[in-house]
C-alpha cells in the first residue's frame, strides 16, 4: 500500500483512466482476530463475569456514588463511580483503583463538569443496592455477584450493564520475568513511598492537563501502592503485536476495557459513525465488529463495518415512545459489537416479556470493546429522539452555526492549476448562470506541499486572486494537511523542530513519516503550546498571501502516514504528557480543526465565524465546524450511501456533513453527475469535487444536463433561509439539520429503517433519486392525518401511504409537510452573499385542520454578533382561522434587516373574497391576489412589509 501510494497520483491516473473497477485493499488494515485486544475480549464467552461489586464498599457523595469491584480470579480492585446528571443523563466511569500507571481519560471533549443531581440510597437487601438518581424517577439497581447494574424509570427497565458480563478491564501489569522490570518495580515502590495523591474529580475540562504515564503518578485514589498483582500466562502478542511489516512495542502491556449493555425492547440502533454504512446498524455476529478508528482508507467500499476518517463513539437506540443513547468517551481503537435479540438473553428481558405477557420481546445487545484509558459511559435516557441529541449536545458542545456562505455551493478539484484556472473556472459560473459561493484548492497549490505558503510560479498574487473573488462576492478554501515536509529551509518545520512541538518516537526522537511532502513529521496537537503555535500561523502576516476570503481544508488528519501501520501513526509514538499514541489516536484530528478554527476565529481579533472543512473527526468535532464523506467513488452505491453516512453524522452531533458531489474517484456519467447535484442540494455540505475535469466544470455537459444541474442549485440557493433557520435551531439545541424520519415520527416502525429519504428540519421531506433510470420512486409520507405537498407542483397528498411519484432526470421529490411555514428567497443570484438582502416569499402549507407553523433566523451571516451582542432577527409565523401571522420568536433580537416580503403562497387553502394586510401601527391595505382552484394554491402579491417587522394577513 505505501508502496502503491508512494507512485500516486499515477497509480490513480491509470486506474481511473483506464476505468477499473476500484476496491479496498483490506489487507492493510486489520480485522477483529488481528487486533489483539479485540480478538482478546470476543474469545471471551457471556455468562462468566468474575466481576463481583463490594456493595458495602459504597460511599456517597453527594452527587457521586462510588464503590469498589473485584475481579475474583486475580483480586484487582476497581472503582465504579456513578452519577446522575441533570437533564436525564446517567455516567458510569470504572477505573483501576490502584493502576500502575494513570490512564488516559479523554479530555477536551466534554464542555465542562455536567451538573449533577443528588443521589439517594432508596433500598438495601442482600446482594442489591438501590439508587435513586435525582428527579426524574431513574433508578439503578447494583447487583453484587456477578456485578451489573439495571437502569430503570419508574417499572421501566431501560438498559443493563454488565448483563452478559462482558465486563473487561486488563489492569497494568508487569511483564512475567523480565529483569528490567523487576528493577522498575523496585524504583516504582521507592517513587510510590513520595507519591502524591491525585484529585478526586474526573478530568475532562477544556485544556485540562492530565499527569501523562510519565509523570510518576499513580493511583486514582488514595489507597495503598499497588502490589504487582500473580500474572495469569498471556497470549502471544500481549506484549509486542506485529501487522504487516510493523511491530507495536506495547511497552504497558495489554490494557483494554469492554463492556456490554442490553437494551430491552430495542430493534433499532444507530450512529458510532464514521462506517459507509445503512443508517440502521447491523448485528455483527458472524462478522467483525463495527470498528472505530480514524484512517485513511484508499477507495472504501460501502455496506462494510471497517473503521473510516472519523469516529464518534456514540450509539443511539430507538422504539416507540424511547430512544436512548450510549456514549462510549474513550478515544482509543474501538470496536462495536451489535448482538440482536434471543440469544444470550437477560433474565430482564425474560421477566420483561413475562411481565407483558408477549413472546419474543427483541433486545439489543452492544458490546464495547477499546484497546486503553478508562470505561468512561453516559446513558442518555432522552425519552425522545430529540431529547437524546440534546443531551449529547449539552455534553459535548452543538454544531458551530457556519457561516452562511458555506450553505451555498462549494466548488472543488483535484486540482486547479494556477490562478488563470480559478479565474477561468470562476468566469464559466458566471457565464453560465450557475450560483457559486467557494473554489477549493487542493495540495498542489502550495509551494513542494509546504503548506501556509504559495507556489511562486503558480499562484504568483494569492491576495490579489482572493480579492477578485471578494469582489465578485465569493471565497476560496485552501488546504491545510497536518503533515510538515521534513526541510531545514522551510520555516514551518524548522520552528517546530526547534520548539520541540512535533510528536515523538518511543526514543524520544522527532516521528516523521512519509506523505505528500515526503519525508515528513506530525505536529503534536494534543500540546496546547502547539494549538496555540499553529492557531497564529492563520494570522494574515503569518499565512502571507491570506485574506478574510480564505478558508481551510484539513485533509488526512487522521493523521495519515503512507509508510505506517494501517497508513496511520505507529501507536507507540508520544505526545504531549508522555502519552501514547494508543490512548488518543482517536481524537488527533479534532485537535488539528480545534486548532485551525481558532486560528480563523484568532486572525479576526475573535469578530468572524470560521470555516473548516475536516476529514478526521472525534466526538465533539461540531464545535469546529464541517466533515465530509472523503474519497468516495462516482457510482450509484456511493450516491446512495451518502444519505445514511450523512444521517449517522448529524445524529452523532457532526450535522454538517456532505459527500463529494459527482464522486471523488472515476468520472460520473451524465445521469449520475446531474443526479448527484440533485441529492447534494439536499444535503447540509454542498460541495461537487471529482478529479475530473467535467466534474470540475459542469457546462462540459449537454445543455439539458446543465439546465438540470443549473435548476439544482438554484433550488440549494431558494432554500438558504430554511437551512441557516434550521442550522441555527442545530446549534441551539443540538437537534439534526437532516434528520431520519423517526425522529420526526417516532412512533412508526416505517420510518426506522430508511436510507432513502429523509427531513431537512421537521419541514421537507427528501427522496432523491439514487437508481439509474428511474421512471419513477416509493415516497413514505409519514403522519396519521397529515398532509404532504409537492413542492414543485404543490398537489397535495394524505398521509400515511407509499406514494408512486413519477420522475424524469429533472425531477427532485422534495415535499413540504403539512402545518408547516417555510421561507424562500427565489431570486437567482451569483452567491449567498448577493441575495443576503434579497425579498422573501413564505410558503404556508396547511394543515388538515387550516393551521401552519414556522420560523425564519437571520443575522449578518459572518460574525459572532449575533451571540456577543443579540445582532439577530428572529421571526415566527403562524396561520390559525384565516390569518397569517408574523411575530418575534425571540425579543432578544436586536438586528434589522432591509429584506422584504415579496409574496406568500398558501397551500391547500380555498379561495378567499378578500385578503386583508394588518401592519403592526394598525394600518390595513387589501392585497393582490390569485388563485389556483385545481391545486388549492393561493398566491399574494406583495404585501410589501418588511421581514423583521409584525404583521398578519387575514383572508375572509
Ligand atoms: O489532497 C489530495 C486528496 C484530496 O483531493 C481528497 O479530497 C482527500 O480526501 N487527499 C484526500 C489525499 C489523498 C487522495 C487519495
Amino acid at each position: 500500500m505505501a508502496a502503491a501510494l508512494g507512485r500516486w497520483p499515477l497509480g490513480l491516473a491509470l486506474c481511473c483512466l483506464l476505468g477499473a473497477s476500484l476496491a479496498v485493499d483490506r489487507g492493510n488494515f486489520k480485522t477483529c482476530e488481528q487486533s489483539g485486544f479485540c480478538r482478546r475480549q470476543r474469545r471471551i464467552q457471556p455468562g462468566n463475569s468474575p466481576y463481583r461489586a463490594l456493595l458495602e464498599s459504597l460511599e456517597l457523595g453527594p452527587d457521586v456514588a462510588r464503590m469498589r469491584l473485584v475481579n475474583e480470579a486475580t483480586q484487582v480492585p476497581l472503582l465504579l463511580e456513578l452519577w446522575g446528571l441533570s437533564g436525564n443523563v446517567t455516567r458510569l466511569r470504572i477505573q483501576e483503583l490502584n493502576p500502575l500507571q494513570p490512564r488516559y481519560q479523554v479530555p477536551d471533549v466534554l464542555l465542562g463538569e455536567p451538573p449533577a443531581e443528588r443521589l439517594e440510597v432508596t433500598g438495601r437487601d442482600e446482594g442489591t443496592l438501590e439508587l435513586a438518581l435525582g428527579p426524574g424517577g431513574h433508578r439503578l439497581l447494583v447487583t453484587e455477584r456477578p456485578f451489573r447494574l439495571d437502569l430503570l424509570r419508574h417499572r421501566e427497565l431501560l438498559c443493563s450493564v454488565n448483563a452478559r458480563g462482558l465486563l473487561v478491564f486488563e489492569h497494568q501489569r508487569r511483564r512475567r520475568d523480565s529483569l528490567a522490570d523487576k528493577v522498575s518495580s523496585v524504583w516504582d515502590k521507592i517513587k510510590s513511598l513520595f507519591r502524591r495523591d491525585p484529585p478526586k474529580d474526573p478530568p475532562g475540562e477544556e485544556g485540562a492537563a492530565q499527569e501523562g504515564p510519565e509523570d510518576g503518578a499513580g493511583s486514582t485514589q488514595s489507597e495503598k501502592p499497588a502490589e504487582p498483582p500473580a500474572e495469569p500466562e498471556e497470549e502471544p502478542g500481549a506484549w509486542e503485536e506485529t501487522f504487516k511489516t510493523h511491530t507495536d512495542s506495547k511497552p504497558y502491556g495489554p490494557t483494554s476495557v469492554g463492556l456490554d449493555f442490553s437494551l430491552p425492547g430495542f430493534e433499532h440502533v444507530y450512529g458510532i459513525p464514521e462506517h459507509a454504512e445503512s443508517l440502521r446498524l447491523r448485528p455483527t455476529e458472524g462478522g467483525d465488529p463495527y470498528r472505530l478508528y480514524n484512517l485513511d482508507v484508499f477507495q472504501y467500499e460501502v455496506f462494510t463495518p471497517m473503521a473510516l476518517y472519523g469516529s464518534v463513539p456514540l450509539l443511539l437506540a430507538h422504539r416507540p415512545r424511547l430512544s436512548l443513547g450510549l456514549f462510549w468517551l474513550n478515544a482509543a481503537e474501538t470496536w462495536v459489537d451489535i448482538g440482536s435479540n434471543t440469544a444470550g438473553k437477560t433474565l430482564f428481558g425474560k421477566l420483561l416479556d413475562y411481565m407483558q405477557g408477549g413472546g419474543e420481546t427483541p433486545q439489543t445487545e452492544v458490546r464495547w470493546m477499546s484497546e486503553s484509558g478508562v470505561i468512561d459511559v453516559f446513558l442518555l435516557l432522552g425519552p425522545g429522539p430529540a431529547d437524546v441529541t440534546a443531551q449529547y449536545g449539552r455534553l459535548t458542545g452543538t454544531q458551530a452555526l457556519p457561516p452562511l456562505f458555506s450553505l451555498g455551493y462549494h466548488q472543488s478539484r483535484w486540482n486547479y492549476q494556477d490562478e488563470a484556472d480559478v479565474e477561468a473556472v470562476e468566469r464559466g459560473f458566471e457565464e453560465h448562470e450557475l450560483p457559486l459561493d467557494v473554489i477549493w484548492l487542493d495540495i498542489e497549490h502550495a509551494d513542494g506541499k509546504r503548506y501556509f505558503t504559495w507556489d511562486p510560479s503558480k499562484f504568483p498574487n494569492p491576495r490579489g486572486m482572493l480579492e477578485r473573488l471578494a469582489a465578485r462576492k465569493r471565497r476560496m478554501v485552501s488546504i491545510v494537511d497536518p503533515h510538515i515536509k521534513v526541510d531545514g529551509g522551510y520555516r514551518v518545520h524548522s520552528e517546530l523542530r526547534a520548539r520541540g512541538l512535533y510528536v515523538k518516537t518511543k526514543d524520544g526522537n522527532d516521528y516523521e513519516g512519509w506523505c505528500w511532502p515526503g519525508s515528513s513529521a506530525y505536529p503534536d496537537f494534543t500540546n496546547p503550546e502547539m494549538r496555540e503555535w499553529w492557531a497564529n500561523m492563520f494570522a494574515y502576516d503569518q499565512y502571507e498571501g491570506s485574506t478574510e476570503a480564505l478558508f481551510t481544508w484539513n485533509d488526512m488528519n487522521e493523521p495519515s502516514v503512507f509508510s505506517g501501520p494501517e497508513v496511520t501513526m505507529h501507536k507507540d509514538a508520544r505526545h504531549f504528557g508522555g502519552w501514547e499514541h494508543r490512548e488518543l489516536h482517536n481524537i488527533y484530528g479534532l485537535y488539528v480543526h480545534k486548532a485551525t478554527a481558532e486560528g480563523q476565529i484568532r486572525r479576526s481579533g475573535g469578530r468572524l465565524r470560521p470555516f473548516v472543512l475536516s476529514r478526521a473527526f472525534f466526538a465533539g468535532s461540531q464545535r469546529y465546524g464541517a466533515v465530509w464523506t472523503g474519497d468516495n467513488t462516482a457510482d450509484w452505491e456511493h450516491l446512495r450511501i451518502s444519505i445514511p453516512m450523512c444521517l449517522s453524522f448529524g445524529l452523532a452531533g457532526l450535522a454538517f456533513c456532505g459527500a463529494d458531489v459527482g464522486g471523488f474517484f472515476q468520472n460520473p456519467g451524465p445521469e449520475l453527475q446531474v443526479r448527484w447535484y440533485q441529492a447534494g442540494a439536499f444535503q447540509p455540505f454542498f460541495r461537487a469535487r471529482t478529479w475530473t475535469r467535467r466534474g470540475a466544470s459542469p457546462w462540459l455537459l449537454s445543455p439539458e444536463h446543465l439546465a438540470m444541474v443549473r435548476a439544482a442549485l438554484r433550488r440549494r440557493y431558494a432554500l438558504l433561509p430554511v437551512w441557516y433557520t434550521a442550522f441555527y435551531r442545530c446549534h441551539r439545541q443540538g437537534i439534526p439539520v437532516m434528520r431520519p424520519l423517526w425522529m420526526e415520527f417516532p412512533d412508526d416502525p416505517q420510518t426506522f429503517a430508511m436510507d432513502d429519504q429523509y427531513l431537512i428540519d421537521r419541514v421537507l421531506l427528501v427522496h432523491p433519486v439514487t437508481e439509474p433510470d428511474a421512471l419513477g420512486v416509493n415516497v413514505y409520507l409519514p403522519g396519521e392525518g397529515e398532509v404532504w405537498y409537492n413542492d414543485e407542483t404543490h398537489e397535495q397528498h394524505r398521509a400515511p401511504q407509499t406514494l408512486y411519484v413519477p420522475v424524469t432526470l429533472s425531477t427532485i421529490p422534495v415535499f413540504q409537510r403539512g402545518g408547516t411555514v417555510i421561507p424562500r428567497q427565489d431570486r437567482p443570484r451569483r452567491s449567498t452573499e448577493a441575495m443576503r438582502n434579497d425579498p422573501f416569499t413564505l410558503y404556508v402549507a396547511l394543515s388538515p385542520q387550516g393551521t401552519a407553523q414556522g420560523d425564519l433566523y437571520l443575522d449578518d451571516g459572518v460574525s459572532f454578533d449575533y451571540a456577543t451582542k443579540n445582532a439577530f432577527l428572529h421571526r415566527h409565523f403562524s396561520f390559525a382561522n384565516g390569518t397569517l401571522t408574523s411575530s418575534s420568536a425571540d425579543p432578544r433580537g436586536s438586528m434589522s434587516s432591509p429584506a422584504w416580503l415579496e409574496r406568500v403562497v398558501i397551500l391547500g387553502v380555498g379561495r378567499p373574497d378578500s385578503a386583508l394586510l394588518t401592519t403592526h401601527d394598525g394600518s390595513q391595505t387589501p392585497l393582490q391576489f390569485q388563485h389556483d382552484p385545481a391545486r388549492s394554491v393561493l398566491t399574494l402579491r406583495r404585501p410589501g412589509v418588511p421581514i423583521g417587522a409584525d404583521w398578519s394577513i387575514s383572508l375572509r
